[in-house]
């Protein structure tokens, strides 16, 4: 029986990792961070497998993943933790790098420290975001990193350091780039959750609008849980190496807007341009999709479309294993049946817009 060792398992991908790696007969050990709440919703339904087991560390606390390290001696270590949201990295630059480009340090030494650089194999969750002003289209393993958030500088670090104890220490890490990836569990804020979320409350009477950034931007988006398979299979192969992880299909943020609602039952149609652009309901003229410069960023990336042929020809992964049509049902369903539950006027989990529209946060 392999053990493996996941920090950010509470997380949307340590979720699905966890259930994959189970299922694979691992011994799964996860990493989660002291808090005064014991919210593990992801995780829930795992605790008290018998091969599932958890440890308090934190990325930013060397002696922490150190400990766990020693304690657990894993033989695959996914190092999936992060700050991983974009726009948050502007707010916060300074803690997004102790702990998506530090960290990666910390886990690399830790392996070392504990003497198991020759036997423990470890995955680093990189990025598409390294591309970000993207210098060509599609993106593949050979194309030139521009990044352009603190978030995808502090990744940028974790890749090549990756790299560099590869090269230096002969260790078996390797970087998977992968684009972005969603789900039913996506946090909240990240644009695809929040559109499916509010498309329910919306069809259910349960929100008046939705607000967001710049429409226009495209993504390679496929699903998380197809995504965690190529995490193990990475580190299934004979020598260690990076991949980029994508579907090969772009859509733009307005497209996945349409058609989420769609799926909710309201048929939108788009006018405008900018910030003037809106979300109009066919049926009844009311306006539920506004512009608010407020999710603008100060840098965007803008043109994210990945290549995944190597993935395809060296791990035999499908790329194509779930549509983008199917991503977008699957997640809608999901929030159609959670907003179901949610008693009317309940504060459950509010999404930043709706934050927004109710001038909680400014
Ligand atoms: P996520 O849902 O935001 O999960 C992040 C996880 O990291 C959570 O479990 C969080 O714990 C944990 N974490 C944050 N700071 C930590 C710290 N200081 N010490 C220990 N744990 C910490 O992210 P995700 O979407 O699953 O993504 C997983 C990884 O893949 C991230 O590294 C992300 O940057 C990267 N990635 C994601 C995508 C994507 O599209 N999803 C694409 C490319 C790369 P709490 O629950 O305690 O907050
Ligand atoms: O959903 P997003 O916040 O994801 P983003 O920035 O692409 O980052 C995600 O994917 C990366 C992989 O490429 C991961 F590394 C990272 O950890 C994270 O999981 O935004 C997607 C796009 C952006 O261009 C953003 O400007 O959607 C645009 N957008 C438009 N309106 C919005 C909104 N994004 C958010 N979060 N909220 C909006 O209202």
């Amino acid at each position: 029986m392999k053990t493996a060792l996941i920090t950010g398992v509470t997380g949307q991908d340590g979720s699905f990792l966890s259930e994959f790696l189970l299922e694979k007969g691992y011994d799964v050990h996860g990493v989660i961070r002291r808090s005064s709440t014991d919210f593990r919703e992801r995780i829930a339904h795992l605790e008290g497998h018998e091969r599932f087991h958890l440890h308090f560390a934190d990325l930013g606390d060397s002696m922490s993943i150190v400990q766990v390290v020693q304690k657990v001696h894993p033989d695959e270590i996914y190092n999936l933790a992060a700050q991983s949201h974009v726009q948050v990295s502007f707010d916060s630059p300074e803690y997004t790098a102790e702990v998506d480009a530090v960290g990666v340090l910390r886990i690399l030494e830790a392996v070392r420290l504990c003497g198991l650089s020759g036997s423990c194999r470890i995955y680093q969750a990189s990025t598409s975001e390294l591309f970000g002003k993207v210098e060509e289209v599609p993106q593949n393993e050979k194309t030139p990193f521009h990044p352009y958030s603190p978030y995808a500088v502090a990744k940028l670090y974790g890749f090549w350091i990756v790299k560099e104890y590869r090269e230096a220490y002969n260790m078996f890490c390797c970087s998977g780039i992968l684009f972005n990836h969603e789900s039913e569990r996506r946090g909240e804020t990240f644009v695809t959750r929040k559109i499916t979320l509010a498309a329910a409350r919306i069809a259910a009477g349960k929100q008046e609008k939705l607000y967001l950034g710049n429409l226009s931007s495209l993504r390679d988006w496929g699903y998380a849980r197809d995504y965690v398979e190529c995490m193990w299979l990475i580190l299934q192969q004979p020598g260690p190496d990076d991949y980029v992880i994508a579907t090969g299909e772009q859509h733009s943020v307005r497209e996945f807007c349409l058609l989420a609602f769609k799926h909710a039952g309201i048929d939108l149609v788009f006018e405008g341009e900018g910030e003037n652009e809106k979300g109009i309901d066919k049926k009844t003229g009311k306006v539920l999709v506004e512009v608010s410069p407020d999710f603008y960023r100060p840098t965007d990336v803008v043109n994210l479309w990945g290549d995944p042929s190597k993935a395809r020809n060296e791990l035999g992964w499908n790329p194509g294993k779930t549509s983008f049509e199917e991503l977008v049902k699957i997640m809608v369903e999901a929030d159609i049946a959670k907003v179901a539950v949610e008693r009317a006027g309940e504060n459950v989990s509010l999404n930043l817009a709706e934050y927004l529209e109710r001038g909680i946060v400014k």
